[in-house]
């Protein structure tokens, strides 16, 4: 029997980690299709015609619905399983601040940062160098915020908050200590204390990568 939700995803993937999260903190019934990003899969014609003319993961299959763009999925789940939303438009504004703060520039930085360094031989260079900066100003603005509240966009932890910390458990690859962000850390215990948690290798499947 296919599962109701099927994410096309991979575990390196920090975007489709905010997906599978949410699935696996809401207790649903999903299941993960692999995409062979490293070999080359989402540029594959097939892909962008079939799954994601965008070339991307994560894609949830729901019925008869696809979607792309976590921030989509993670909106369209909320709505569906009734956790982790907004209240009232004071919220869904707040909740879409730092949806489209994380997909421009936490998530975004971090990613391309931590791409660099840990699956190229780019780790050093000025590409690298200007991306870890920009990590590290988007690391100060999370973490000034943080250090007033437990959450990012409401009292309680919301979609902002799991869009947010798709890359953190990946710390190790981007060489941060989060002694230097200290809210930050505490958020991040925060959430892995929440029931249905798990680091994104446990979560999808593809690690580790076969040695090349
Ligand atoms: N804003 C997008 C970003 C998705 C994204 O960058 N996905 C990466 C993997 S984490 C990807 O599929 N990249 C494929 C490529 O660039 O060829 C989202 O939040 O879903």
């Amino acid at each position: 029997m296919m599962a109701e939700y099927t994410l096309y995803c991979f575990a390196q993937s920090g975007n489709s980690y905010k997906a599978a999260l949410m699935l696996s903190l809401c207790g649903a019934d999903w299941e993960p299709r692999f995409v062979d990003y490293f070999n080359g899969e989402t540029r594959t014609p097939a892909y962008r015609g079939d799954v994601n003319v965008m070339g991307e993961v994560p894609v949830l299959v729901h019925g008869g619905m696809q979607l792309s763009q976590s921030g989509v999925i993670l909106d369209y789940l909320s709505e569906r399983l009734g956790r982790f939303g907004w209240d009232n438009d004071a919220e869904r504004r707040e909740v879409l601040r730092w949806l489209l703060f994380d997909n421009h520039k936490f998530t975004s930085y971090t990613a391309t940062y931590r791409f660099l360094r840990t699956f190229t031989d780019q780790g050093e260079g000025d590409a690298a160098k200007f991306f870890q900066a920009r990590m590290k100003g988007a690391f100060g603005v999370a973490e000034a915020h943080l250090g007033t509240r437990a959450y990012v966009a409401c009292g309680r932890p919301t979609i902002a908050d799991l869009s947010l910390c798709g890359y953190m458990f990946f710390e190790d690859e981007f060489g941060i200590d989060w002694a230097e962000y200290p809210a930050i850390g505490a958020w991040l215990e925060r959430l892995k204390a929440m029931p249905g948690w798990a680091h994104p290798y446990d979560m999808m499947p593809g690690h580790p990568l076969p040695r090349s």
